[in-house]
């Protein structure tokens, strides 16, 4: 357990523009702090929703203690349930992802509706009422085809969030595409170091040379200052892509919980693979051109995002433990693409399947250092680092903000 009068006492001794104090990497209560603070507070990224396209469809999810299942119901709608039986609470959708034409508790058969009504429970007498044991929902927001969840009852506003999505990402219709690969790892990290690491480019040139192909590893790329404010290649990119109906300017949350701008790919590469050349022969939705770079999208606490015109990569992270933090990577691609003919499952995730890996070594040698009684907090670079320290500066003002009620601005 960590006090709220000690979490606040840590995060008012951190110094500005440099790592976190050990505890926040590695301390159980301070993770028990970050679940109830942001985890059970914040929209989390679940999924694209062309994963689910059919009645039935559903997928799982842990966040934290709370086991989570997002189902397609026959009306089409995409909902969210905490996954616990009202009987005796079992878990009733074990699986990642599975069909099914009512969710049935496995272990006393409750039957529920894909809407989460109870419709069936056997033998419980004659003054048992259904209606008063349908599974309780969780938020649940569907925009620009990926479908994010809110354990929270009072979950925060999303709809600025989901008019920027429908426009940015809605070009790419991800509602048209279909999963052609996914991987999940774990890396031995707490979720903090796995963001932080993703939010810079400082150790690309050392880590990631099948990115560096295509990806630049200039800061102007991660870090951007506003909507008419970044380096001329990339406002020149802005340009042609919105001349072709492609929002691409750099949008973001006031906070900087969110950002989304579309960047040029390296000497005008045309996807993340070896050759530079579409890993998909067929683009996704009504993307124009093949050089239509990347737009980015990231949302903390879980998920960054690139979409291409040829296929798109949807990451998402959840936290298992002061150290450990689940990645799991999806690889879209348009629905009427067939693989072997239109792609090759190896040239389209080759990249990004090395570089997940090299960034899960460089995150658990991360870990290790940190664990170390001899570690202290280091400067961040402000011309390299930039995306991280907003990143550190949100996480730190929005965790003082809901330990106390208001703004606590770190000197
Ligand atoms: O995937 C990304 O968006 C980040 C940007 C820089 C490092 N990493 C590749
Ligand atoms: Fe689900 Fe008994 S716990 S039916
Ligand atoms: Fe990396």
């Amino acid at each position: 357990m960590m006090r709220d009068a000690d979490a606040l006492a840590l995060l008012l001794s951190r110094k500005k523009n440099h790592s976190l104090p050990q505890p926040f990497y590695n301390d159980p209560g301070m993770f028990q702090l970050d679940l109830e603070k942001f985890w059970y507070q914040d929209w989390l990224f679940a999924l694209p929703s062309c994963e689910i396209p059919k009645t039935g469809n559903y997928i799982t999810m842990q966040v934290g203690a709370y086991p989570v299942v997002v189902v397609r119901g026959a009306d089409s709608v995409i909902r969210a349930f905490h996954n616990t039986c009202r009987h005796r609470g079992q878990r009733i959708c074990s699986a990642i992802k599975g069909s099914a034409p009512k969710l049935v508790c496995p272990y006393h058969q409750w039957t529920y509706e894909l809407d989460g009504r109870l419709l069936y429970a056997r033998d419980m007498g004659p003054d048992f009422d259904a209606g008063k044991y349908g599974l309780k929902p969780v938020q649940c927001r569907e925009a620009g085809g990926m479908v994010f969840v809110c354990v929270s009852d009072t979950p925060p506003a999303f709809d600025a969030l989901a008019e920027k999505l429908d426009a940015y990402v809605g070009p790419h219709r991800l509602q048209d595409s279909k999963v052609a690969f996914e991987s999940t790892i774990i890396e031995k990290a707490n979720w903090k170091l796995v963001i932080e690491n993703n939010r810079e480019c400082y150790h690309c040139s050392g880590s990631h040379p099948s990115l560096c192909r295509t990806y630049s590893d200039s800061p102007t790329m991660t870090a951007m200052e506003g909507p008419d404010a970044a380096a001329p290649e990339i406002m020149a990119h802005w340009a042609r892509c919105e001349a072709a109906n492609l929002p691409s300017r750099f949008v973001n949350h006031p906070a900087m919980q969110w950002r989304l701008a579309r960047i040029p790919l390296l000497n005008n590469a045309e996807s993340f693979t070896m050759s530079t050349k579409p890993a998909v022969s067929k683009r996704m939705g009504d993307v124009p051109f093949d050089n239509a770079g990347s737009l980015l999208f990231y949302h903390y606490p879980n998920s960054w995002n690139h979409f291409l015109a040829d296929h798109a990569i949807v990451f998402r992270i959840l936290p298992l433990s002061p150290t450990e933090t689940q990645v799991t990577t999806k690889w879209l691609v348009h629905k009427d693409a067939v693989e072997g003919v239109d792609y090759d499952l190896q040239k389209l995730t080759e990249v990004w399947l090395a570089t997940n890996d090299e960034d899960r070594q460089v995150v658990e040698e991360n870990q290790y250092g940190i664990n170390s009684p001899a570690y202290e907090p280091g400067p961040y670079s402000t011309l390299q680092e930039e995306g991280v320290i907003q990143f550190i500066d949100w996480y730190c003002d929005t965790l003082g903000q809901r330990l106390t009620g208001r703004s606590i601005m770190a000197a």
